[in-house]
């Protein structure tokens, strides 16, 4: 092949069969250097793909708006195909493989004719580690070439790394006419896999991310035993340096980027207090040589959600996005070309167009960005990025937080008794669905380990696989929390400060790790006594209130074990005993 960047035999092969099907007019090797990406980046503004920025307020920031039927994953046509009908689980769409390469290499077939296709080579995790792992995709999008450049290490120097080995994981994407009837996300985990075509969103397309970085690997990390977890991974330094790692599992858009960036408030900060971001959406964790939890972020970069990420609540995130940034489906300000969404000031642009490309009147009472617009920023960008980002072990794990958006029902903390208990509170997560998938906002519904959309196999094979990294980890496991940023009141507001004084719940969480702090063991678990959960500083917020959001009302509670029960029985056999025994000693509790 001319000017192949590799000789490694089974990525070429596999190239020109994709080649043959795709029937490019241009083959693009991309070699991540600075030249060729700018060159794409000039070539997307020609075509009206991207748009540059004001060079001086946002300088290397480009936006882009997708196609109004294509705005988040879809869930309904992601697909595992695994050989098994059994192994991709109840809670996963199936298809049989057979069937789905036929039918994708039918959408495939010469969908690339007129077009260029542009081959990626990535890596998640850093180049050369030992825990990283190496990707190869193919796509007619310059967006997501060079989204792919933020969000993960991409270049030539990844088939170096790579060598002859056949262990890689292959990703065709095509966009082919973005018809929602023909749009499917399916996965080979047997053949280490993964077709997309009719997107360009970027859950569906930037296939190192959920596709890979989740759904493929958590089934390499079943085989090999570790982790793949939709979880951020943050270090909270106390005044005398030390630094406690934690890692937590939110559903899509239930406040993971806000806790991984958050900022002390002025008290805390006052005394020394510091937080780190090592990951704000995906960990892959190893038991490492001294027996603990390690935890690493495959990623190089942040797919963030922008309506709410304002300098008030995430200044961290924010100031990420400043510059060699990507904008997807927010306000362009046309009087000063720049961007705008929702609650990121009080000041609508005037002169402006909505996500939509349209014209928009502020006023209106119109939304100008869609409630799923997300920034894609280089990790190293973000002020409070941890100095082992790129350590390729990752980070010790002290705690594993599980949470989700529950108006009612989940206290603001508790912990779990032990980590099969642990595995069952993270089991039972549920949480009201947001834009980041299409379909319904704001119903209630189980989400485990934040995970359905993204475990690539049986989720009760997954809970196992949980269960026994436990036993491998004995006493030196993580402790296991679950947390509810989101409890409201009579009126529907949120009771509950939250973004940075989210800190004064990780204090308690540190607090119990290291055995400092009693608490009150209800029927759910350890809930804090009021006293130890620090309320100085807050505004319009007085112990009582603290108390109404810790309480474990057992009326709901006893809804929630018949959920539960109900929803465990899809897993049949599959239900790991120890978490059936869990489910009966909550119901024993509640009587
Ligand atoms: P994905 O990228 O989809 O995985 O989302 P995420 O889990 O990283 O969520 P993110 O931090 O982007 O937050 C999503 C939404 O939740 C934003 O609108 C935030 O403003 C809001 N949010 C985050 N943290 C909090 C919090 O502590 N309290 C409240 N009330 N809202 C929050
Ligand atoms: C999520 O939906 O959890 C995201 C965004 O982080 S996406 O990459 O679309 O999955
Ligand atoms: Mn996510």
């Amino acid at each position: 092949m001319t000017n192949a960047l590799t000789t490694n035999p089974s990525v070429l092969k596999w190239i020109e069969e994709k080649i043959e099907l795709t029937q490019p007019d241009r083959v693009m090797w991309i070699d991540g250097s600075h030249e060729q990406l700018e060159e794409l980046r000039a070539e997307g503004c020609s075509t009206g793909e991207l748009f540059k920025l004001n060079e001086e307020k946002l300088p290397g920031c480009y936006l882009h708006l997708s196609a109004v039927n294509d705005v988040a994953r879809v869930e309904g046509r992601t697909f595992i195909c695994s050989e098994k009908e059994e192994d991709a689980g109840p809670t996963n769409h199936w298809m049989a493989p057979d069937e789905a390469y036929s039918m994708l290499y039918d959408i495939a077939r010469g969908a690339y004719k007129g077009r260029t296709m542009y081959i990626i080579p990535y890596s998640m995790g850093p180049v050369g580690s030992p825990f990283a792992k190496y990707g190869i995709e193919l796509t007619d999008s310059i967006y997501v070439v060079i989204s792919m450049a933020i969000m993960t290490r991409m270049g030539k120097e990844v088939y170096e790394a790579l060598g002859n080995s056949d262990d890689w994981v292959r990703g065709l994407h095509c966009k082919c006419d973005i018809d929602e009837e023909k749009r499917y996300i399916c996965h080979f985990p047997q053949d280490n896999t993964i077709i997309s075509v009719n997107s360009g969103y970027g859950g569906n397309v930037l296939l190192g991310k959920k596709c890979f970085a989740l759904r493929i690997a958590s089934n390499l990390g079943r085989q090999e035993g570790w982790m793949a977890e939709h979880m951020l991974i943050l270090g909270v330094e106390k005044p005398n340096g030390e630094i406690t790692y934690i890692a937590a599992a939110f559903p899509s858009a239930c406040g993971k980027t806000n806790l991984a960036m958050l900022i002390p408030p002025e008290l805390y900060r006052e005394k020394g207090y510091k937080v780190w971001c090592v990951g704000d959406d995906i960990a892959w964790m190893r038991i490492g040589e001294d027996g603990r939890l390690w935890a690493c972020n495959p990623e190089n970069g942040f797919f963030g959600v922008a309506p709410g990420t304002s300098m008030k609540s995430n200044p961290n995130a924010l100031i990420s996005t400043q510059k060699n940034a990507i904008f997807t489906n927010v306000v362009h300000n046309l009087d000063d070309n720049t961007v705008w969404w929702e609650s990121m000031d009080k000041n609508p642009p005037k002169n402006a167009k909505n996500w939509k490309g349209e014209i928009w009147d502020c006023t209106d009472g119109s939304k100008g960005a869609h409630p799923n617009s997300r920034f894609t920023a280089p990790a190293q960008n973000c002020p409070c990025l941890s100095s082992e980002f790129n350590s390729p072990a990752g980070v010790p794990i002290s705690a594993i937080v599980f949470g989700g958006r529950r108006a009612k029902t989940a206290p603001l903390v508790y912990q779990s008794r032990d980590w099969n208990h642990g595995v069952f509170v993270g089991s039972i997560v549920a949480s009201e669905t947001t834009a980041a998938a299409t379909g319904a906002v704001g119903v209630v519904r189980r989400d485990p380990m934040a995970m359905l959309p993204f475990c690539g196999y049986h989720m009760g094979d997954y809970w196992k696989h949980w269960i026994n990294m436990g036993k491998k980890l004995g006493d030196k496991a993580p402790k296991i929390f679950n947390v509810n940023w989101f409890r409201t009141d009579d009126e529907g507001h949120f009771v509950w400060p939250g973004f940075g004084d989210n800190l004064r719940v990780l204090e308690w969480i540190i607090n119990r790790c290291e055995g400092k702090v009693s608490a009150n063991e209800t029927a759910i678990g350890y809930v804090p006594n009021a006293d130890d959960i620090n309320i100085d500083g807050l505004e319009d917020f007085d112990r009582a209130t603290l108390e109404s959001i810790l309480e474990v009302d057992k009326a709901l509670w006893a809804e929630e074990a018949a959920g539960i029960e109900e929803f465990y029985g899809k897993f049949g056999e599959k239900l790991p005993a120890e978490l059936k025994a869990e489910l009966d000693i909550l119901k024993a509790n509640l009587k």
